[in-house]
C-alpha cells in the first residue's frame, strides 16, 4: 500500500515539476567595465576615475601582461569592476543573488552604490544577496541594477596568504552567476554551500548509509509548510532511495533538518579504477500546491578509507598507493582567468598519466576540479592558503577560520575528496629568530592556530582525515608541537633539488618516520624542468629534462618499495607564475611534469611509464626534435651519437632510425636508452614494442651535425653557449646553442677560462647565476660564462666572418636569496667584480675597454656583433685582453657571410 502511495505521490510531484523553474543561475560574465585605480576611495568616485577604463570579460585579472614582462613585480592594488544587470520584474517576488565563484583576493560587492557584502580570501565563493538593494519598477516587465566590485590583491597583514611561491593574481578570475530562488530555498547563504551536506557513515560491500543535513532558509514573512524530498539515483541513473518528510519552516532563519535515509544495498563502490557515482537529487515541495520550490543536486560515492601509519592507504579494504601531483590553476597567457575547458583537460591529463592523487594547492579551485576527479576517479586533497608564516592577530585567525569553513561546507559532497589541509610550510620563514622567547610566543600563536583549525574541521567533518604539509625542516616543526595537531603530516622534500642529493631521501625520511609516528605524505617532491634545456652530464640544479628523468626515477622507485609512505604529490603538475623567481624561465616555477601550456615534458612520460596499465611507449627525443646541434663523432663521419630515453611499461624496445633497425633493448625500469647515430639533416625514429600488444611512437630529429674540422664552413654557421655543458633550444626563434668546448687543433673551441661558479657559502651550485638577465628570455644562456677567457679561436676558410658575442655581469649587488631556496646551507653572497676588458679578433679590435657593470648594469644580456676578413692560413683568433679584473664570454655565435 505504502509503495502505491509513494508512486501516486512521485507521478504528481514530477507532474507539478514541469510548472515550476525552481532556481535560476546563469552566468553574467560579459561586458564589465573595468578600471585599475588605486586611488578611488569612495564607490561614488569610480566615474570620476582619471584612469582609462576599459571593458573586459570575466574570467579576468588585470595582472595577465605583469607576468610576461620583463619587470620585477606586478600590480598589487585595487580594480573596479561594474555593470548594469537586467532581470525581470517578476523576480520581485523572489530572491536575487549574486554568486561568485572567486575573487582575487579581497572583494567588495555594491549594489546601488550600497555595500552588499565584503569578502576576504581569493579562492573560495561567496554569495551576495542583492534582492534588498534592487528598485524593482512594476511599470515595467524589466528592472535593472548597477553591480560594482572592487577586487583588491593588495598585500594585508591579516589575509592569507601573505607570501608563497606563486603570484596572487588579482580580479574577479571565476565565473560570476546571477542566481535566483524562490523566497524558501535551500541555503546557499550558509557559506556558499548549496544547503545539502552527505555523509556515509558506514559503508560495506553490502551496505552504503546515507545521511543527509539539509539547510533551507525561509525568507518569507511567515512560517511555511514544505514537503523535502531526497531520491538517490544509482550511476545507471535507476530511482534507488526516496525519502519524503513534511516541515515546517520559520521565517527569516536557515532551518536544519537531518536525514536518514534508509541503507542503499550492495552499492557499486567509488574508486579511482570504477568512480561509480549516485546522485542525491532533494527537492522543497510547497505543501499547499505542490509546486517545487527548490532542487539541488550532489555527487554520492560509496567507499571507505583508512590510514595506516605502517601500512598506508586503504580504500575499500584494499592497500592503495595514492601517487600522482600538486596543481596550481594558471595557464600560459592568461593567467588564473581560465575557461572552463582548462580545468577539465588538466584533470584528464593527470588520470591520462595514471595518477590516483590529487593535492589541490594551495588553495581551493575551481568547482570543476573537484567534479572532474569525483567523474574521473581521482583521491584529492585539498586546502587553505596560510603559507610560509602568519600574522599573530585576531582578524588573521578569523580570516584562516572563515576559509577553512568556506573550503569545507563548499565542497563537502565530494567522493573524491578524502583530505582536509591548512597550512603549507608555515615555519619556512619564521619571525623573531634571534629572541628565543619571542619566537616561542611566535609558534605557540602558529600551534594555537593549528588547533582552532583542526578542531573546526573535525567538528564539521569528522569523516576526513586532516593534514599539515611541513617542508623537510624536522625540529622546526615538531619542537613547538605543530606536528601533533594533524592527523596526517605532509612532508615537501627536495634534496637534490634546492640541496643535497636525492640519495639522501630513505635516510631523511627514516628520520622523520622514528619521530611522528603518524601517517605520512610526500606532499611535494619535484626537480625543475626548462624543455629547452638538455643535458649528456645531468645534474642538480641544471633544469635539464635529463636531469628531471633521473630525479623523479630515484623518488618514484623507492616511494613505490615503501607501503609506510601512504602517498605522494609530484610537484607540480604544470609550470606555474611566481613573479619573484629566478629560474631558467623568468618568473615561471618550471617544476611541472608539463609546462604552462600543457606541453608534456619527458618526466611525463615517464610518469605515464610507470603507472599506466595498459601497454605504453613514448620516445624521449618528441620535445627535443625540432632543431639540435651537436659535433661530429670523428673527424670526416658527418654523423652525431647521442642517447635517446624511450618510456615504456614493456619489457622490450625496438628503435628504428630512417627506416634501418638500432636492435632490441631490454628496458630498466621503464626507460630503454639507445645510442643512436645521428645524420645531418632530418631523422626519422620509430620504436616499437616487442612482442604482446605493440605500442609505437615516432619522432623527427632535426640536427645540424658540426664537422670537427672547419674546412667546410656550416651554412647556418655556430651559436654555443659558452661556460656550460648544456645544450639550449631557444623555442621562440627555433635557433639550437651546443655546449662549449676546448679547443684542439684543427677545429674550434676555447682557450682559458674557468666556468663561472655562483659565489656562495658552503655548497656549490652547478650552473651560473641565480639571477634574471633583463633584456633576454634565454636566461640560461647569459647566467653561464667563462671567466678569464684568453682566447676563442675557429680554425675556418678564409672569409669574411661575422662574429657575435654574448656576454652579461655576473657579479654585482644582489645577494639574492632564493624565493624559494629550500636549503639550508645555500646563501648566495653579493660580489660586485669590476672588470673591463678588449676584444680583438685576429689584429682588428672590435671592442675597446668594455664595461659591462658601467655600461648596461649587472645582469643585462649585451651583445656585441663585428666583422673580420681572414686570409689564407689564419685561424679565426678571438683575443680577450684584461684590463682591470677578468675577462668573461657568455655565449658565442659566428656566421661566414663570404
Ligand atoms: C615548496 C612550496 C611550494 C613551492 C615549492 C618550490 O615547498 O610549498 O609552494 O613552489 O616548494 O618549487 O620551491
Ligand atoms: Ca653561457
Amino acid at each position: 500500500m505504502k509503495k502505491h502511495l509513494l508512486i501516486f505521490l512521485v507521478i504528481l510531484f514530477s507532474l507539478s515539476n514541469n510548472l515550476t523553474n525552481a532556481q535560476i543561475k546563469y552566468t553574467v560574465n560579459e561586458d564589465w567595465k573595468f578600471v585599475k585605480d588605486n586611488g578611488i576611495t569612495k564607490v561614488e568616485d569610480i566615474s570620476k576615475s582619471k584612469e582609462k577604463s576599459i571593458q573586459v570579460d570575466i574570467p579576468h585579472t588585470w595582472n595577465d601582461k605583469d607576468v610576461i614582462d620583463e619587470e620585477e613585480g606586478y600590480y598589487r592594488g585595487s580594480g573596479w569592476y561594474s555593470k548594469t544587470i537586467k532581470i525581470p520584474t517578476a523576480y520581485k517576488d523572489k530572491q536575487v543573488f549574486l554568486f561568485f565563484e572567486g575573487v582575487g583576493m579581497v572583494a567588495e560587492v555594491y549594489v546601488n552604490k550600497q555595500l552588499a557584502s565584503k569578502h576576504i580570501g581569493g579562492f573560495t565563493r561567496f554569495v551576495v544577496p542583492v534582492s534588498k538593494y534592487v528598485k524593482f519598477d512594476t511599470s515595467k516587465e524589466y528592472s535593472t541594477f548597477e553591480v560594482i566590485v572592487k577586487a583588491n590583491n593588495a598585500f594585508d597583514k591579516d589575509v592569507p596568504p601573505l607570501h608563497a611561491d606563486f603570484t596572487f593574481f588579482g580580479g574577479i578570475y571565476r565565473d560570476v552567476n546571477l542566481l535566483v530562488t524562490e523566497k524558501v530555498h535551500f541555503n546557499i547563504e550558509d557559506y556558499a554551500s548549496n544547503g545539502v551536506f552527505i555523509t556515509t557513515p558506514k559503508v560495506s560491500e553490502k551496505s552504503g548509509e546515507v545521511n543527509l543535513k539539509v539547510k533551507i532558509k525561509n525568507d518569507d514573512a511567515s512560517t511555511q509548510k514544505v514537503k523535502l524530498l531526497a531520491k538517490v539515483y544509482a550511476p545507471n541513473q535507476k530511482l534507488v532511495q526516496e525519502k519524503i518528510v513534511s516541515l515546517s519552516l520559520k521565517p527569516g532563519i536557515s532551518n536544519d533538518f537531518d536525514l536518514k535515509l534508509n541503507s542503499v544495498l550492495n552499492p557499486e563502490l567509488w574508486s579511482p579504477d570504477t568512480p561509480n557515482l549516485y546522485r542525491v537529487v532533494c527537492e522543497i515541495v510547497d505543501s499547499k500546491n505542490n509546486t517545487k520550490l527548490d532542487e539541488t543536486s550532489n555527487p554520492l560515492g560509496f567507499r571507505w578509507f583508512t590510514f595506516d601509519v605502517d601500512k598506508g592507504f586503504f580504500l575499500n579494504g584494499k592497500h592503495l598507493k595514492l601517487i600522482g601531483t600538486n596543481r596550481h590553476q594558471d595557464f600560459k597567457a592568461i593567467s588564473n582567468a581560465l575557461p572552463d575547458y582548462i580545468h577539465v583537460e588538466d584533470i584528464l591529463k593527470m588520470k591520462a598519466m595514471g595518477s590516483n592523487f590529487l593535492r589541490i594547492a594551495h588553495y581551493p579551485q575551481d568547482p570543476i576540479i573537484l567534479e572532474m576527479c569525483d567523474r574521473l576517479g581521482i583521491l584529492a586533497t585539498v586546502e587553505t592558503p596560510v603559507i610560509d608564516t602568519v600574522t599573530e592577530s585576531e582578524a588573521f585567525t578569523q580570516n584562516c577560520l572563515s576559509a577553512q569553513m568556506e573550503m569545507i561546507r563548499q565542497n563537502y559532497n565530494h567522493p573524491s575528496l578524502i583530505i582536509w589541509v591548512y597550512m603549507n610550510e608555515v615555519i619556512l620563514h619564521p619571525k623573531f629568530t634571534d629572541d628565543k622567547k619571542r619566537y616561542d610566543v611566535y609558534t605557540k600563536y602558529i600551534v594555537d592556530l593549528a588547533k582552532k583549525i583542526e578542531n573546526l574541521t573535525r567538528k564539521e567533518d569528522p569523516y576526513r582525515y586532516t593534514m599539515i604539509p611541513n617542508h623537510n625542516s624536522l625540529e622546526r616543526y615538531q619542537e613547538p608541537g605543530l606536528t601533533e595537531v594533524p592527523m596526517i603530516v605532509g612532508w615537501n622534500i627536495y634534496l637534490g633539488w634546492y640541496g643535497g642529493s636525492y640519495d639522501l631521501l630513505p635516510e631523511n625520511i627514516n628520520k622523520i618516520r622514528k619521530a611522528i609516528k603518524k601517517p605520512m605524505i610526500i606532499t611535494e617532491y619535484g626537480a625543475g624542468v626548462d624543455p629547452r634545456l638538455h643535458s649528456l652530464y645531468p645534474m642538480r640544479f641544471d633544469y635539464s629534462q635529463e636531469y628531471g628523468t633521473e630525479f623523479h626515477k630515484y623518488y618514484l622507485d623507492y616511494f613505490m618499495k615503501n607501503d609506510f609512505i601512504a602517498g605522494v604529490n609530484v610537484w607540480n603538475y604544470a609550470d606555474f607564475n611566481s613573479e619573484d623567481r629566478v629560474d631558467a624561465v623568468q618568473s615561471i616555477n618550471n617544476k611541472g611534469l608539463v609546462g604552462l601550456d600543457r606541453s608534456p615534458k619527458d618526466v611525463y612520460f615517464f610518469y605515464q611509464a610507470s603507472l599506466l596499465k595498459k601497454p605504453f611507449l613514448a620516445l624521449g627525443t618528441k620535445t627535443w626534435g625540432k632543431q639540435r646541434t651537436y659535433i661530429e663523432d670523428k673527424e670526416g663521419v658527418g654523423i652525431s651519437t647521442m642517447p635517446v630515453q624511450i618510456f615504456t611499461n614493456q619489457s622490450e624496445v625496438e628503435l628504428f632510425l630512417n627506416g634501418k633497425s638500432l636492435g632490441i633493448k631490454k628496458t630498466e625500469g621503464v626507460i630503454a636508452t639507445f645510442n643512436v647515430p645521428f645524420i645531418n639533416g632530418i631523422n626519422q625514429l620509430i620504436a616499437k614494442t616487442k612482442g604482446g600488444t605493440v605500442v609505437e611512437d615516432f619522432s623527427t630529429v632535426q640536427i645540424n651535425v658540426l664537422p670537427i674540422s672547419l674546412k667546410q664552413f656550416p651554412a647556418n654557421g655556430f651559436s654555443i653557449n659558452v661556460g656550460d655543458k648544456r645544450f639550449f633550444y631557444d623555442d621562440a626563434i627555433d635557433q639550437a646553442w651546443m655546449f662549449d668546448k676546448e679547443y684542439t687543433p684543427g677545429s674550434w673551441g676555447h682557450i682559458g677560462g674557468k666556468p663561472y661558479v655562483r659565489p656562495e657559502k658552503n655548497v656549490q651550485q652547478p650552473y651560473g647565476a641565480k639571477q634574471t638577465i633583463k633584456g633576454t628570455f634565454n636566461d640560461p644562456i647569459y647566467q653561464t660564462q667563462l671567466v678569464g677567457i684568453e682566447q676563442y679561436r675557429f680554425d675556418v676558410p678564409p672569409g669574411v666572418y661575422e662574429v657575435t658575442m654574448h656576454f652579461a655581469e655576473l657579479e654585482g649587488s644582489k645577494a639574492k636569496h632564493l624565493p624559494y631556496d629550500l636549503s639550508e646551507e645555500s646563501k648566495e653572497v653579493a660580489k660586485i667584480t669590476n672588470r673591463t676588458f678588449s676584444v680583438s679578433i685576429n689584429d682588428k679590435k672590435i671592442v675597446d675597454k668594455l664595461d659591462l657593470l658601467g655600461q648596461y648594469g649587472e645582469y643585462r644580456a649585451v651583445k656585441i656583433k663585428g666583422e673580420i676578413t681572414v686570409k689564407e692560413a689564419e685561424p679565426l683568433l678571438v683575443n680577450f685582453k684584461k684590463n682591470v679584473g677578468e675577462p668573461v664570454l657568455n655565449a658565442i655565435e659566428i656566421y661566414k657571410k663570404l
